[in-house]
């Protein structure tokens, strides 16, 4: 059996959460607080960050989120949706997605441990993150546009749709929580596409939600 340590807020571990899902692949969900003192993260990966893959037959875990949709398309094709269309040039695609919606993700992390500093927040650094998130939006809603169907690329539900997905998920739990984004009113084609993706039963049983940050971080 796997183990995925995962956060329940996490974007990052709700792709691989979606990808296994689909994939029908069976595992164990560890959910913890990577920013407590207890973590069990530095166990298992140098970086402390989860999501981090486990496998119970003594190999060596895998972590970042890219990198264990990698494996979970590789490993699994042939079962399932692929997450992965087969030419070049469309795989370069998605990867190229996929680097937007995981950089928008790590941009509103910061935004939220700036935030975290109270007195000392520097509102030139805020703002900086601000506008990448905002960046990101309209690439992806460009993308939208373009794609002319449901999914982004060649019309096939694959990983960048679940990196998309997860992004914009965790975009309106920040803005619903926290009130620090507006985005859905702004772009209606994107938040369209984005309910479709949420309306699927792998999305719908990993939508995230925060946790009680008790530990002093920044
Ligand atoms: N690039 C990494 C980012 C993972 C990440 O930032 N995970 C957060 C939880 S959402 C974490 O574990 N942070 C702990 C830390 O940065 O020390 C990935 O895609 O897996």
């Amino acid at each position: 059996m796997l183990t995925l340590i995962s956060a329940t807020p996490s974007p990052y571990a709700r792709k691989n959460r979606i990808a296994m899902t689909e994939k029908d692949i069976q595992f164990e969900l560890k959910s913890e607080i990577p920013r407590h003192s207890d973590t069990e993260t530095p166990k298992y990966n140098p970086l402390e960050k989860l999501p981090i893959l486990i496998f119970d037959d003594g190999r060596p875990p895998i972590y970042e989120s890219r990198y264990i949709q990698e494996y979970i398309v590789c490993k699994y094709k042939g079962r399932g949706p692929d997450l992965m269309p087969d030419g070049e040039d469309d795989q370069l695609k998605v990867r190229q997605i996929q680097v937007l919606a995981d950089g928008a993700c790590d941009a509103m992390g910061l935004v939220f441990f700036e935030t975290a500093r109270g007195n000392l927040k520097s509102p030139e650094w805020e703002a900086r993150q601000l506008r990448k998130e905002y960046g990101v939006l309209k690439a992806c809603d460009d993308s939208v546009r373009s794609s002319g169907g449901k999914f982004l690329v060649m019309n096939e539900f694959s990983v960048e749709d679940i990196a998309v997905g997860a992004m914009l998920g965790m975009m309106n739990m920040v803005q619903t929580k926290f009130g620090i984004i507006q985005w859905s009113e702004n772009y209606p084609e994107l938040k369209r596409y984005w309910e479709m993706l949420e309306a699927r039963e792998s999305f719908q049983q990993t939508e995230p939600y925060m946790f009680d940050l008790t530990e002093k971080v920044a």
